[in-house]
């Protein structure tokens, strides 16, 4: 058995045309069903819904041999025992800097001044910021990071941005571009080696597939 774990929503969506090139085709939609595990056209392959991030860990494990993950959840993960062959290109947006309108970021980071920075990815915004020499006390979030700024629980956000739609929204806007994200393939290094006739050609197909969309 394949086991391919992935978390619902945009990531789900957009690799259903990946899954349905490599042949595979989920029985149910988890948008709709509460299964967590959900069988597929193929009775060696199926799919875990599982939290954006803890793919990785579900994968770096082996309690899936594949799986899908931004490039944000991966840089925070570490990537250990994991192997990354593909960009899948899909679930795109940017790791970006975001304060409030009107508050001058160029002029606090020039005095030097230790800015307050809430993110849900610590990792991401300590080299970003290490690697400017910026001084910063980084605030853990789990989500809604846009709030932060707006409540003066922090001078900054480190958060993903897609159509900017949200810092519009909520009077934030984008100062840095840290890095551009996209969703990966991961792959159980173990499982590589030792299931190799199994994982190989759904690694193979959706690199078709992502070759042939671009
Ligand atoms: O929801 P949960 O807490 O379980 O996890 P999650 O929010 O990380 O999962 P999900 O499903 O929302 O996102 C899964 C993956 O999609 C992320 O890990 C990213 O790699 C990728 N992705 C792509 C995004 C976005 N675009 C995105 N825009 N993830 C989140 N957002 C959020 C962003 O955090 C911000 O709140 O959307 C908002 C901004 O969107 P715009 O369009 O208003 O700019
Ligand atoms: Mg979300």
């Amino acid at each position: 058995m394949i086991t391919i774990a992935l978390s619902k929503g945009r990531i789900f969506e957009e690799t259903l045309p990946l899954l349905a090139a490599a042949g595979i085709k989920p029985l149910e939609n988890p948008e709709t069903s509460r299964k967590l595990v959900i069988g597929t056209n193929r009775h060696d392959v199926r799919l875990v819904i599982v939290r954006a991030s803890d793919t990785p860990t579900y994968v770096q494990y082996g309690a899936a041999e594949l799986g899908i993950a931004g490039k944000d959840v991966l840089l925070e993960h570490g990537g250990l025992g994991l192997y990354q062959p593909l960009d899948l290109n899909i679930a795109v947006c940017r790791m970006m800097v975001a304060v409030r309108q009107g508050f001058d970021y160029a002029r606090a980071v020039q005095q030097g001044a230790r800015l307050r920075v809430a993110t849900k990815y610590i990792l991401t915004a300590r080299d970003h910021f290490a690697a400017k020499g910026v001084h910063v006390d980084l605030i853990k979030l789990y989500g809604s990071m846009e709030l932060a700024p707006l409540l003066g629980l922090a001078d900054a956000i480190v958060d993903l941005v897609s159509t900017g739609g949200t810092l519009r929204a909520n009077n934030l806007q984008a100062v840095e571009h840290i890095l551009p994200v996209s969703a990966r393939l991961i792959v159980n290094q173990a499982a590589l080696k030792l299931k190799r006739s199994a994982v190989q050609p759904i690694i193979e197909a959706f690199q078709k597939a992502v070759v042939e969309r671009a």
